[in-house]
């Protein structure tokens, strides 16, 4: 089976609450749906989210790389050419989340081939993932309704707080606030998205461990190289890296220079494949893992789920599976369900996606 052809549909979904965070805020999901046929005319689809403010990638400059550079030498390979398809996409840097969208669709079309889904391609562990949900910056009592909104609604007991705002009392007095009013069953953890400097985290670390915050991602730029080390060396909470780790370079390079100590997955970026290679990294140096969110629609969060949930390493820490539930519309004809905080795997040839043509006609844009 070769790869036919290769479409970029770009679209926009608005959220009825925009999600802000230190590097940025997200209102309307200006995404590029990609679509690959193969030769025998199976389909599979991809999500691909533009974060500039994390890749440096936009809506318009996914679809050019893929329209002008990927596309052009990926046509006539075969679909289970992955590392080929690798070779050929790195010969341009950068661009994770567009080689991502390509990878995760040619593995949709592998399983739609070979009636399997991916989720047992990739490995099958389980068959539900817990979910957290991550809370963006807001008021903290308006923070804590929707926690407890989502404890309630959907049996969530797993967050992610957005930190990294100045003055930094502000973000500690919610975490202080959501665990006593979430109790102390409640994992809370914390991403401060690069917005504080190494000595501002530092002076945020009593506080944040007596709340009993269980992570700490992305304290302040990676860059800051010493700052971050003395950091990592004082931190009680593991230190997780996520923009400063996309590729399996970088992980091995962050992981053993001590500018972090446990690792956030995301298959939006690099797709499958390369999130297998970073979990299989992180499983050989005995690396913690975790299932992040990349402000995820609904195809996205099927891709994040069908890969969590297909190890063991993934199962361990509730995944970031929830933020779609604030778009106001989604693109998906069968839709994803949070049930007493897990998410079921549905067994679907492919990653498990149905695409609402008449809504995908709808939001996109022309
Ligand atoms: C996260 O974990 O950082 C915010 C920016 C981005 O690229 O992903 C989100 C969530
Ligand atoms: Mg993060």
């Amino acid at each position: 089976m070769k790869i036919a052809a290769i479409e970029t549909i770009p679209y926009a979904i608005g959220y009825q609450k925009p999600l802000k965070f230190a590097s940025g805020e997200v209102a309307v999901a200006d995404h590029v749906l990609v679509k690959v046929t193969t030769s025998d005319g199976v389909v599979g689809y991809a999500d691909a989210p533009p974060r500039p403010y994390t890749y440096g990638e936009t809506q318009a400059s996914i679809i050019s790389v893929i329209n002008e550079l990927f596309s052009p030498a990926l046509i006539g390979r075969g679909i289970l050419d992955s590392e080929q398809i690798f070779q050929v996409m790195n010969r341009t840097i950068g661009n994770d989340v567009a080689k991502g969208a390509i990878d995760i669709a040619i593995w949709d079309c592998i399983g739609k081939t070979l009636g399997q889904s991916v989720h047992s391609l990739l490995g099958g562990y389980s068959q539900s993932l817990e979910v957290s949900h991550m809370l963006g910056f807001d008021d903290p009592a308006k923070v804590l309704d929707e926690a407890l909104a989502m404890r309630e609604n959907y049996g969530i007991s797993s967050f992610k707080i957005k930190v990294g705002r100045r003055p930094r009392e502000l973000d500690l007095e919610i975490c202080t606030k959501l665990r006593a009013g979430l109790g102390q069953e409640a994992d809370l953890y914390v991403d401060a998205n690069r917005g504080w400097s190494a000595t501002e985290a530092m002076a945020a670390l009593p506080i944040l461990e007596a709340a009993g915050i269980s992570t700490f991602e992305e304290p302040c730029d990676a860059k800051e190289y010493l700052g971050r080390r003395e950091l990592v060396k004082k931190s009680s909470i593991p230190i997780v890296g996520d923009e400063s780790v996309p590729t399996p370079g970088q992980v091995t390079s962050e992981l053993l220079s001590g500018g972090c100590t446990a690792i956030s997955i995301k298959t939006a970026r690099g797709g499958f494949s390369n999130a297998t290679k970073i979990l299989n990294l992180c499983q050989g140096m005995g690396v913690q893992v975790m299932i992040g969110n990349q402000i995820d629609t609904q195809i996205g969060t099927a891709a994040s789920l069908a890969f969590g949930a297909s190890h063991l390493a993934t199962t361990r820490k509730a995944a970031e599976l929830s933020n779609y539930l604030d778009l106001k519309d989604d693109l998906v004809a069968n839709p994803l369900e949070i049930k007493n905080g897990h998410i079921e795997v549905r067994n679907l040839p492919g990653v498990g996606v149905e695409i609402d043509q008449s809504k995908l006609d709808f939001y996109r844009i022309r």
